[in-house]
């Protein structure tokens, strides 16, 4: 068995101040930067929009941050701008250690989200980090970091249908819980078999 610490989206714009703030973001940290020796393999995620990306509400004429939009890929939440290419939100908090062994960037194509580390949105166009995790004969991955509802929940559900052994811990996550998405993304991820 080979393990895997997955640390996803630990950056600025989701910490307390940021574009995004997730409650209690940051207090994270501490607890992902001491998980980081017990694993194999440690690979952070990165959000990483263009400016102008499809999935800020600035992006369309009379919408407004948290309404849905139906993109051609299906229903998508317009969110705060965040996590703009190059900016100091789209860095990674700054006590976090950033010393593993991959940061995978997503959400770069402007036309489509990806809250999965594995998918887009569409559900289909691959980031590369299976290939990645299957070369490096990475069996078992934990998740942690944010959002526990949008982007630890849809790589979790993700990584187990590829096969993969799959953990999140909850106490290394923070959620946004729009409308009820904290219980539904818990409830969907045991039920995929993920352990949480
Ligand atoms: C995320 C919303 C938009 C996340 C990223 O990291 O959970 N959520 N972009
Ligand atoms: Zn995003």
């Amino acid at each position: 068995m080979t393990n895997a610490l997955i640390v996803i989206d630990v950056q600025n714009d989701f910490c307390t101040g940021g574009g995004l703030a997730v409650p209690g973001g940051e207090e994270v940290v501490a607890d992902i930067n001491a998980m980081m020796d017990d694993f194999d393999a440690v690979i952070l995620t990165q959000d990483w929009h263009p400016a102008r990306h499809s999935s800020f509400a600035t992006s369309h004429a009379q919408a407004a941050p948290y309404d849905m939009k139906d993109m051609h890929y299906g229903p998508q939440v317009l969110w705060p701008d965040h996590c703009v290419q190059g900016t100091y939100g789209a860095d990674f908090h700054t006590d976090l250690r950033t010393d593993g062994d991959l940061i995978l960037r997503k959400g770069f194509r402007s036309a489509i989200d990806s809250y999965s580390a594995f998918f887009e949105n569409d559900q289909s166009t691959p980031t590369g980090l299976e290939g990645y995790l299957r070369n490096r004969s990475i069996t078992d991955l934990t998740l942690v970091g944010l959002a526990t509802d949008f982007c630890v929940y849809f790589s979790a559900v993700d990584a187990a249908r590829l096969g993969f052994n799959v953990a999140v811990r909850p106490e290394a996550c923070r959620a946004i819980d729009l409308d009820g998405s904290l219980a539904i993304a818990l409830e969907a991820m045991q039920a995929a078999g993920v352990s949480v």
